[in-house]
């Protein structure tokens, strides 16, 4: 069967990415809907769908699709999924927003992962990139060795800001360049961001953390089945990338690791790709896993500071593994347990 399929967004950097993987992974597309504010509707997008026309938001025009992806800011997610997906003939809303991540109840998922957790349901958080990115490559390894604590640092690009935050990476960087200014002008970010790093993404919380990176520590913890107070700990950097966020991650585990056997997992790992050989210069790298569905994940070697500890170096595409990909694939699970189910015409 084919499904009706809305977006929210679309003309958005994650939006034009869910149309994009929507079309490159053949998801059994019935009709399009692209649902927009009154600046958007009535704007035409070319898709493989055909020409769609984006209509003006409403619940319950949204309510008539089979599937409704949020690519919005959580304000909205949080005032309408849930009235999308309301009673048997609501949408599965599948929302990328961090609105409902952490409501019990709510499957929080990375389908690689956690699809189980989908079943039955309507309404499905897609996590934040950060974290969807690093647990490619901490899954595997923590079904091998049992994950006890875990340290991340970042390197996260501008499109985690979405297209202002990358416009304002490559406008400020051309200013310094053509001698303009000295120093790029910020909106988006706290400093400008190129030629720097800024560690600091989202708002400082009470512990000294930023949102960011507690984000990374409660969402770690939901999508592995963790108990509510496991050890992760995470420090989040902007730097001037584009789109794909790289993550150097400390993984200490309960039994012994074996590097031997922690590669052979991540070969065999869905949605990862080993790109470890140093002899010849490759490890992961932005510009390598930029536009790839795979998460790179090299550099791996056994720490030297801790007992039972591996170290090692993750690169995702943070629009695709980070939202719109993780999404899709989220959908394609609920079509194979039947949580997602093409509505009957009346
Ligand atoms: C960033 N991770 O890189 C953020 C963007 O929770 O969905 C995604 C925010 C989120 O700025």
């Amino acid at each position: 069967s084919s499904f009706n399929v809305g977006i929210v967004g679309a003309t958005g950097a994650v939006g034009k990415e869910i149309v994009g993987v929507l079309e490159k992974r053949s998801f059994p597309v019935g009709a399009l809907r692209i649902f927009g504010s009154e600046r958007s509707a009535g704007k035409e997008v070319d898709t493989k769908f055909g020409r769609v026309t984006v209509e003006l938001f409403s619940e319950s025009s949204a309510r008539e699709c089979d599937v409704v992806f949020l690519a919005v800011d959580g304000d909205f997610s949080l005032k309408h999924a849930e009235a999308i997906c309301e009673g048997n003939d609501g949408a599965v809303v599948i929302d990328n927003s961090s609105a409902f991540r952490y409501k019990e109840g709510i499957p929080l998922v990375v389908p690689e992962i956690n699809s189980d957790a989908t079943k039955g349901k309507k309404l499905i958080a897609n996590p934040n990139c950060t974290t969807a990115i690093g647990l490619m490559a901490i899954w595997p390894l923590h079904k091998l060795f049992g994950l006890k604590k875990m340290v991340m640092s970042t390197y996260q690009a501008a499109s985690g800001a979405g297209q202002p935050g990358m416009d304002e990476l490559m406008e400020g960087t051309r200013s310094v360049l053509s001698g303009e200014r000295e120093v790029a002008e910020n909106k988006i970010f706290a400093h400008p961001l190129p030629f720097n790093v800024i560690p600091h993404i989202d708002k400082f919380q009470e512990n000294g953390y930023t949102k960011e990176e507690m984000k990374v520590t409660w969402e770690t913890r939901k999508i592995c089945g963790l108990p509510d107070d496991f050890p992760v700990s995470c420090t989040a950097v902007r730097i001037p990338t584009s789109r794909a966020h790289s993550e150097s991650i400390v993984a200490i585990f309960d039994k012994p690791v074996d590097v031997a056997l922690a590669r052979k997992a991540l070969e065999e790992a869905p949605g990862v790709k080993l790109v470890d050989d140093i002899a010849n210069l490759k490890y992961p790298m932005p510009l390598t896993a930029t536009g790839q569905y795979d998460v790179e994940v090299g550099r791996l070697r056994k720490n030297i500071a801790f007992d039972n500890a591996l170290e090692f170096f993750v690169v995702g595409d943070q629009l695709l593994r980070g939202a719109a990909l993780n999404a899709v694939v989220v959908a394609e699970k609920m079509v194979e347990n039947g949580a997602l189910k093409a509505k009957a015409v009346v």
